[in-house]
């Protein structure tokens, strides 16, 4: 273990891949492991590409890697797909493009779905964030399809995030959900070859003119990304995002309100598993649902009694 996190820290690829799957598959040494690597990271930008499904996510990270890597920037890049059982090295289809840039060693591509990993995508994801961050990489993109909470929840550990929208069409802005123009510090017309582009980027401008007295105004920016149109402006507005944050504090708040999160769902996920490790060990929890579905007892005693067989400071954590 010591030595896959040392091959890690000196850029072993295989060893960056081999950490990524233990914490998809919340193996159980991954704990120990995390706790090696955290020392080492603090270093990486994050960036979030967000955007419902075909809007253009791969295309515009596809092109943005060129842009980082012309300003000589360590990429790597996490393509979450919360739909997809698909995940490990595998390259999906549409992220052929991104083959062109397997070759180089300074960029790192991986995609997760949910094997392995169910109901803790975001966990996951997080944690190979940081993976990727022990490892090196100056930059950290991760793509997301925009289909519910599971989205937002990842995006909350980008630094900056950026929301893909295209010309009216399916998701034209009255839909966008209020918890998206929450999370965006850019917004990109994708597709903007196609009809209705200006308007879309008109109706978002409108919706943020409602709450302009907001200290960063998210700029909407067009681009189509099949042909490399607005890619260095819309790389221009993340280096403008990522210096206020700096520049502001704000960086040092949010990391910190992260972390603050983070740590209180360590701690409640200790305090649960320990609580069910031995609430399974002791009680026979299936004899107490039958009384409780007979009416023999009710469940708030019930949970009650059990609290107090458990022993809280005994045992390992
Ligand atoms: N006309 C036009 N088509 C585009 C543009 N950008 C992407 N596309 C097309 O849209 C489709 C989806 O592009 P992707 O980059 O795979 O989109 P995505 O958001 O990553 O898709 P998922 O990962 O499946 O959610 C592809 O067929 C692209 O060729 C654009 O700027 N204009
Ligand atoms: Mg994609």
């Amino acid at each position: 273990m010591q030595q896959l996190v040392s091959e890690l820290l000196n850029g072993n690829r295989r060893a960056a891949a081999r950490l990524i799957s233990l914490v998809e598959n919340d193996d159980p040494q991954k704990r120990e492991l995390l706790r090696e690597i955290y020392p080492h990271t603090g270093n990486a930008y994050v960036i979030g590409v967000t955007g419902a499904p075909g809007s253009g996510k791969s295309s515009l990270v596809d092109w943005l890697l060129k842009e980082l890597r012309r300003d000589a920037l360590t990429v790597g890049v996490i393509a979450v797909d919360p739909t997809s059982p698909f995940s490990g090295g595998a390259i999906l289809g549409d992220r052929i493009r991104m083959q062109d840039h397997a070759m180089d060693q300074d960029i790192f591509i991986r995609s997760m779905g949910t094997r392995g990993s169910l109901g803790g995508l975001s966990r996951a994801t997080r944690e190979a964030i940081q993976v990727l961050d022990a490892f090196g990489k100056d930059i950290i993109l991760i793509e997301t399809v925009g289909v519910g909470q599971s989205e937002v929840d990842i995006v909350r550990t980008a630094d900056s995030t950026l929301v893909v929208l295209t010309p009216a069409g399916g998701d034209s802005v009255q839909t966008i959900k209020a918890g998206i123009m929450e999370i965006a510090d850019i917004f990109v017309v994708n597709k903007s070859d196609l009809p209705g582009a200006e308007r879309t980027a008109t109706e978002i401008n409108m919706m943020l003119d409602m709450k302009s007295d907001a200290p960063w105004r998210p700029p909407v920016v067009p681009t189509v990304s099949v042909a490399n149109e607005g890619i260095e402006e819309l790389w221009k507005s993340v280096q403008d995002h990522r210096r206020y944050m700096e520049e502001s504090g704000r960086l040092i708040d949010v990391r910190r309100e992260r972390v603050s999160r983070e740590l209180t769902e360590q701690v409640e996920y200790l305090v649960k598993s320990h609580i069910w490790a031995q609430v399974k060990e002791e009680i026979k929890l299936d004899d107490l649902v039958g009384k409780i579905v007979n009416r023999e007892q009710d469940p708030y005693s019930a949970a009650g009694e059990l609290l107090e067989t458990i022993d809280f400071y005994g045992k390992d954590t």
